[in-house]
């Protein structure tokens, strides 16, 4: 990992169609974020947030891909912080906001690069505009990085150089019909829920790092409803059946011993929804484990 740590607030839920995901980075920051890296030695920066226009009111345009063009702009212009926070030799640690912003994070971070990706998430975020039962970008996320399907306006969604087959998803429990046929089609390594339950999450998340390790690092991209939604209440699409919270730290700190994280966002945490910030201060801990927190 390259320091400084450099924090980037997303505060964006244009991707989602449940709104409160725009307060993320607020919840995460006041979940001592920055305490949290401190303690480990780490000087993280925070760089703030991109400005997001007021969501009320709005007209989401296309159904099959709402509020593309704030979705784009939003992304466009993170890719440009993530690239400049790599170029200038940082970690870029990016707070969602929904999970469309990973088409920026991960713009940026394939920008004169050879990446890997760890997506940990229920669910396959492979939707394309034909196959999305909701119009939401945040479940066409990773396809739209992969320049997957007939994305037309999405096109500037596409990383590049992103091998498919680079790119692992951790902990999926929730695909559509449309998606389920892509991942299958596709180079994606896909483990399920059930191949945690049969190997041990630890064991997945070592082939996992192999499968996208080989160039210059990893971009690990956590959607927080990948954890059991009594974990992680505060997301808007929980699914039940998710990992606990040890196996979450497990796998995290599998990630920072294993792979080198190269970038890292914590996306999908809806405070709107949480219990306390449960969520937030769980997102924190994860990302402190995924940057190599010490016990001992
Ligand atoms: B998330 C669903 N597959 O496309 C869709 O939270 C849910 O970023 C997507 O993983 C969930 O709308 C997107 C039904
Ligand atoms: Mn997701
Ligand atoms: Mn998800
Ligand atoms: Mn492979």
């Amino acid at each position: 990992m390259n320091e400084p740590v450099r924090i980037l607030g997303v505060p964006t839920d244009y991707g989602a169609s449940r709104r409160g995901v725009d307060m993320g980075p607020s919840a995460i920051r006041y979940a001592e974020l920055g305490a949290a890296l401190r303690a480990m030695g780490l000087e993280p920066t925070d760089a703030g947030d991109l400005s997001v226009p007021r969501a009320e009111g709005r007209d989401p345009g296309r159904a099959d891909a709402k509020y593309l063009p704030v979705v784009e702009s939003v992304c466009t212009r993170l890719a440009d912080r993530v690239r400049e926070t790599l170029s200038a030799g940082g970690t870029p640690l990016v707070l969602g906001g929904d999970h469309s912003i990973a088409i920026g994070s991960l713009a940026g971070a394939t920008h004169d690069a050879d990446v890997g990706v760890l997506w940990f998430d229920a669910h396959g975020d492979f939707n394309t505009p034909t196959t999305t039962p909701s119009g939401n970008v945040h479940g066409m996320a990773l396809a739209a990085a992969l320049g997957r399907g007939e994305f037309g306006e999405l096109d500037w969604a596409r990383a590049p150089g992103l091998d498919p087959s680079r790119v692992a998803l951790v902990g999926v429990r929730d695909l559509d019909a449309g998606e389920q046929a892509a991942l299958r089609g596709s180079d994606v390594h896909a483990y399920t829920m059930s191949d945690i339950d049969d190997r041990g999450v630890t064991a997945v998340v070592a082939d996992a790092v192999d499968a996208a390790s080989g160039g210059d690092g990893v971009h690990v991209s956590l959607d927080l409803d990948w954890l059991e939604p009594t974990e992680a209440p505060g997301v808007g699409t929980p699914v039940r059946g998710g990992v606990t919270y040890r196996e979450a730290h497990a796998a995290l700190e599998r990630v920072a011993t294993d792979a080198t994280v190269r970038s890292l966002e914590l996306v999908e945490v809806n405070p709107i929804l949480d219990d306390h910030n449960a969520t937030g201060e769980l997102a924190v801990e994860l990302a402190a484990s995924a940057l190599g927190k010490r016990i001992l």
